[in-house]
């Protein structure tokens, strides 16, 4: 069996993929993509993700998209333990976990990572080069949003509602953490693997400080990365000036971060 992944380095999306991958111990044909560049918006690639997002998976050749789709297929078809919550009610629950990133936890990520940090990465470019990146997003909505957070970052109208909405997910984290062991049950599964990099992100932005009240959350953190998983699927794969930045920037906007909560 080939597996190829089409991914980003840093890409939650991705990086959920690898995670599952590593979880299986399934090795896979990696191609890279810088997302700063516009790789996801070539013509050839296109064909795979007419969404021009990563990560796409290619299975003996098939191609198959959308990270938590993904993540569904990759627990059927992969030998392994289980990553599936066992009963019917705690499938539900892992749905819905994995449903609220689709709908908006994710798209919210973009605005958190990109104020506060990637949007230096644009910015050290010429702006008709940033422009012309986030011209090409394929979604209306999404394109004119990530274009006004390049232009206002953390000023940005939408970055408010988004840290809101990340802190309302880790006040659902700690209330479902408080009852089982793990987000959807007993069992470590889908759900898990799916959170694991959002919560890295706010990590990584430097807001960590948004779960010191919240001590399920803060082990359940420490617990997924003490795992085998998420040091193959992080390792190797981390821009190190891309890290100095989120770090340096989230530092700065950390009391802005706060005045938010505390409004
Ligand atoms: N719903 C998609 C979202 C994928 C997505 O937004 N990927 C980001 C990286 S995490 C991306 O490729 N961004 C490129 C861009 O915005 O141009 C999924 O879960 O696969």
């Amino acid at each position: 069996m080939t597996i190829e992944l089409h991914h980003a380095g840093m890409s939650v999306c991705s990086e959920k993929v690898r995670i599952l991958l590593a979880e299986r111990g399934q090795d896979f044909v990696g191609h890279m993509l810088d997302l700063r560049a516009g790789d996801q918006q070539k013509p050839e690639y296109l064909k795979l993700n007419p969404n021009a997002v990563v990560p796409t998976l290619v299975h003996d050749g098939t191609v198959v998209i959308e990270s938590n789709i993904i993540l569904e297929y990759l627990a059927e078809v992969l030998p392994g333990p289980s990553l599936v919550t066992s009963s019917p009610l705690g499938r539900t629950r892992m749905r819905l976990w994995t449903k609220q990133l689709d709908e908006t936890i994710h798209q919210l990520t973009s605005v958190i990572s990109f104020g506060i940090g990637f949007r230096y990465q644009l910015l050290a470019k010429p702006r008709e080069e940033a422009l012309a990146v986030l011209g090409k997003i394929p979604d209306p909505f999404r394109r004119e949003r990530q274009i006004d957070i390049y232009e206002n970052g953390v000023a940005s109208s939408h970055f408010a509602p988004a840290i809101r909405r990340f802190d309302k997910m880790l006040a659902d984290m700690e209330r479902d953490l408080g009852r089982e062991r793990w987000l959807a049950g007993p069992e470590y599964s889908l759900a898990d693997i799916a959170y694991t990099p959002y919560v890295n992100r706010l990590d990584q932005l430097q807001l960590a400080h948004m779960w010191d009240k919240r001590p399920k959350v803060a082990q359940w953190f420490d617990t997924v990365r003490a795992r085998p998983s998420f040091a193959k699927a992080y390792d190797g794969f981390m821009a190190k000036p891309v890290l100095d930045v989120m770090r340096e920037k989230g530092e700065a906007a950390k009391a802005q971060v706060r005045d938010i909560l505390a409004a």
